[in-house]
């Protein structure tokens, strides 16, 4: 994270933002994302394949760029956000967040004590530029972190007004793979459960003034999630991208044999 790109200050905005997961540990792969013009990008750590290092390479790729970088948590270690936060993310996205004291746990773990438990290590990294903007850190240490919660249980959309009314929660994504699986029909996004469950969190999000969002899938186009008003935006991961982009090269290639 730099003083200049603040991820939550573009959340004011009314444009949507539009991202991409990164599962696959390549800073070249961070930075052509970056070149490319997304506003934000989500390294991945719930199913990605990076090591420590490897984000931390990945961030440093991203320093020089306008694109937000964030890092999805594989579970709700609490530690692990002050560790990324240490690291210059700008924002944590944590997977299935189902009841409010988990929401509450997250949000301490964003700030240090008295108000959170956030531990002090972030002198010695990227996120204060080894110190040399420490003073600003500490007047507001969580001005340039943002948190975004995931709903994909039929519990978290039951507690969705709990969840929300936690201070401190800036955005809430919708993961439609897992909230499918949650309601018992794995990747079918038909059913009329699912329909009223993304209505659901749709309204409470915005009821609670929340950025919203998901990627497009099947029912659910780019366009009707816009009008919907969906603002966080996933509109790819890298492998499937890659991997269409071949598909379809070799395809055109066959295609003149
Ligand atoms: C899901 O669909 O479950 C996701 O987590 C999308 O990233
Ligand atoms: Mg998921």
């Amino acid at each position: 994270m730099t003083l200049r790109r603040i991820f939550r200050e573009r959340f004011g905005a009314q444009r949507a933002l539009i991202g991409l997961l990164q599962t696959h540990p390549n800073p070249s792969l961070a930075e052509m994302a970056a070149a490319c013009g997304y506003d934000f990008l989500i390294l991945d750590d719930e199913h990605g394949l990076f090591s420590t290092p490897d984000f931390h390479q990945t961030l440093q790729a991203l320093g020089g760029s306008d694109i937000a970088a964030l890092v999805r948590l594989s579970g709700h270690d609490t530690q692990a956000i002050g560790r990324f936060l240490d690291m210059g993310a700008d924002g944590i996205v944590v997977p299935n967040v189902s009841t409010s004291e988990q929401a509450r746990a997250l949000v301490r773990a964003m700030e240090y004590p008295p108000i959170g438990t956030r531990g002090f290590g972030a002198a010695a990294h990227r996120a204060t530029r080894y110190a040399m903007d420490l003073t600003d850190h500490l007047k507001a240490p969580r001005q340039g972190a943002a948190l975004i919660i995931m709903i994909e249980s039929a519990q978290g959309v039951a507690n969705l007004e709990d969840i929300l009314s936690v201070e401190g929660i800036d955005g809430v994504f919708i993961g439609p793979s897992d909230l499918t699986a949650d309601l018992g029909c794995p990747r079918d996004f038909s059913t009329s459960a699912y329909a009223d469950a993304v209505a659901r969190i749709e309204r409470v999000a915005s009821a609670r003034g929340k950025i919203f969002g998901t990627g497009p899938h099947p029912g659910y186009p780019i366009e009707a999630l816009i009008q919907r008003g969906h603002r966080l935006l996933l509109i790819g991961t890298d492998m499937p991208l890659i991997c269409e982009a071949m598909s379809a090269q070799v395809r055109k290639a066959r295609a003149c044999l």
